[in-house]
């Protein structure tokens, strides 16, 4: 039953809802809402390499991101994610990590660093690491000694298949061209494990003492004063080690199968309890998990993590059993309702949840979820950022998404960098495939397009490098850039500024509960939020064309919170991609 009353004592008023809806709240018997600051925080993610360069060398790094925090800051965001930073020979853009407690070289030094997090920490902007433990770099010096002998000390660091029992049994790699895990290493006469790239090799967690080096490695991490991590495929650091075949009820899905592993929980407390004590942190795992497992990531009573994020509405619109080829129809708005009300349910009682529409994994978000057309790319990405800022969960945003960027659309396999592009290339290519229209879907859903440089200005390369970027810059760049939309008042990035405040200006808008309206409605997102007597309607219009939402409700009296229009609808019929939130 959903009964909870919030007892949240609100600092700071509705913005521009009626004084009349809002009664004191009756004294409640449900316990107070448990106020956490990552709860609170909208996060904002910036990929490193993309953000800006400051030697020419085209690739971004810490000193270009120092020249930029005032821009953060200026977006009031709380807390930044920041892609891996340390030591790596880039196979997968710093998820492939040599060294934990070195920076990258193309990112600069430590100082560096020290810097940054200093100038975001003078901001008051917490700062959350990647923290990549499920596997390493192969050039990591664990793997340098372990590949030496089996009787090397640090052997016992990975997983390892020995030759003479033949073959491994199958296991699915991400980034392969032969999606096979398994990669033979001669000198030991045995093959190890890699869920994803060959150089990227499976750590043991098995053995004790790589937990602890890696535990060890976080307190360094904290002891600097970070604010938090966010887990990288963190529900695959525990195997079954005998390896048997993958059981039936997985029927090929891996990522599920592989974040299913037998000693995950107990792997999780221990860091929890060993590594980050009793800091207030953020912790947030990136875990291909069903709801069952991620209540299990996030329950307070357990002691695991803070937040998880899903990956359940990541497969709409794109065909079954094709990796990421996108479905001409598109994807089917009431399913991907259902599946965030679902999620929302799920932490109703206890746990938080995440929400975001783009990260570096993902395409640009208004491409996937909105429309990139030219008339359509500023309403509909304000209308998704709507979304995010006004769902109970914390919001991850992704940066470049307040200024309504889009895919880039590269037309030739060599201007992708993405080595999860060029290996499915290469199985596609080996299977005889139809290259033409694999390169024609990765326009859609391929990594790079959200990758692309940071787009400051109008000057060349959009202000992101006097050199050659790694990455080329999307086109759009002299009209779609930080310059030109600080100055408009109606830009997607004033927009974001403006929903960024609301949110924290609102409680209701963080804690209060959710309630999906319209449910079988094909081309609109309706919801309420309620906290302590405000309660707020949200209206989304996720189409190119006028909808009209059944909302049940009484809007004689609404009062106009935000819109995407100049003249928000009251009524519930919208234009399309219209968002409008209104106080009732
Ligand atoms: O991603 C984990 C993951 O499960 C990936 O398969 C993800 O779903 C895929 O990239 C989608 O295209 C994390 C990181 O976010 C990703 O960038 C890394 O490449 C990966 O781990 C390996 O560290």
């Amino acid at each position: 039953m959903r009964t909870r009353v919030l007892s949240l004592l609100l600092a700071t008023p509705l913005l521009g809802c009626s004084p009349k809806a809002s009664p004191t709240p009756a004294p409640s018997a449900a316990p107070a809402v448990d106020r956490k600051w990552w709860k609170e925080a909208v996060v904002y993610q910036i990929y490193p390499r993309s953000f800006q360069d400051s030697d020419g060398d085209g690739i971004g790094d810490l000193k270009g991101m120092l020249s930029r925090l005032d821009y953060v800051k200026s977006l009031g965001v709380d807390a930044v994610w920041l892609n891996p930073v340390y030591a790596s020979p880039n196979q997968d853009n710093g998820y492939d990590i040599s060294d934990y407690r070195k920076i990258m070289k193309e990112f600069g030094t430590m100082e560096d660093f020290d810097r940054v997090l200093q100038g975001f920490h003078d901001r008051h902007i917490k700062v959350l690491m990647d923290l990549v433990l499920n596997h390493c770099s192969d050039q990591h010096e664990w793997f340098v000694q372990a590949r030496q002998s089996r009787t090397n000390p640090y052997y016992d660091y990975f997983h390892w298949w020995p030759a003479e029992k033949g073959k491994p049994p199958a296991r699915w790699s991400h980034f392969d061209e032969n999606a096979d895990a398994w990669a033979f290493n001669p000198k030991t006469n045995s093959y190890y494990l890699h869920y994803f790239a060959k150089g990227q090799p499976d750590l043991n967690w098995e053995n004790p003492k790589v937990r602890r080096e890696l535990y060890d490695m976080i307190r360094f991490w904290l002891d600097k004063g970070v604010d938090g991590f966010r887990l990288d495929a963190i529900a695959y650091i525990s195997k079954d080690t005998s390896f048997p075949p993958l059981p039936a009820e997985f029927a090929g899905q891996w990522s599920k199968y592989y974040a299913n592993g037998p000693h995950l929980h107990e792997y999780i407390q221990e860091m929890s309890r060993e590594a980050f004590g009793t800091h207030d942190i953020a912790t947030v795992a990136e875990a291909f998990v069903s709801i069952e497992h991620a209540m299990k990531l996030v329950d307070p009573d357990r002691h695991e993590l803070n937040m998880a994020y899903h990956f359940d509405a990541i497969g709409l619109g794109y065909l079954p059993n094709e990796y990421k080829m996108p479905d001409p129809r598109g994807y089917d708005l009431v399913e991907m309702k259902r599946i965030y009300t679902e999620w929302d349910e799920a932490f109703e009682e206890k746990g938080w949840g995440t929400v975001y529409l783009g990260n570096h994994d993902q395409p640009r978000m208004v491409t996937r979820w909105g429309s990139d057309a030219a008339e359509w790319r500023e309403l509909s990405s304000k209308m998704l950022t709507t979304f995010l800022l006004s769902m109970r969960a914390t919001p991850y945003y992704y940066f470049g998404d307040e200024l309504g960027m889009s895919n880039a659309r590269f037309e030739r396999l060599e201007d992708y960098d993405d080595i999860e592009l060029k290996t499915n290339y290469e199985q596609v290519r080996k299977k005889g495939g139809d290259l033409k229209r694999f390169l024609e879907g990765m326009k859609i859903s391929s990594r790079d397009n959200s990758r692309t440089p940071f787009q400051w200005d109008a000057s060349p390369n959009g202000g992101f490098t006097t050199g050659k970027p790694w990455l080329k810059v999307n086109p759009n760049f002299p009209t779609v850039n930080v310059a030109v939309e600080e100055k408009d008042p109606g830009s997607v990035l004033n927009y974001f500024k403006k929903l960024v405040r609301l949110r924290k200006d609102n409680p209701v808008l963080v804690y209060g509960r959710y309630a999906l309206l319209d449910a079988a409605n094909p081309d609109t997102y309706a919801y309420t939020r309620e906290l302590d007597g405000k309660r707020v309607l949200v209206l989304l219009n996720f189409r190119a064309k006028d909808a009209a939402v059944k909302t049940g409700l009484d809007l004689a009296r609404a009062t106009v919170i935000a819109g995407n229009y100049p003249e928000p609808s009251r009524d519930g019929s919208l234009r399309p991609y219209e968002a409008v939130i209104l106080g009732l």
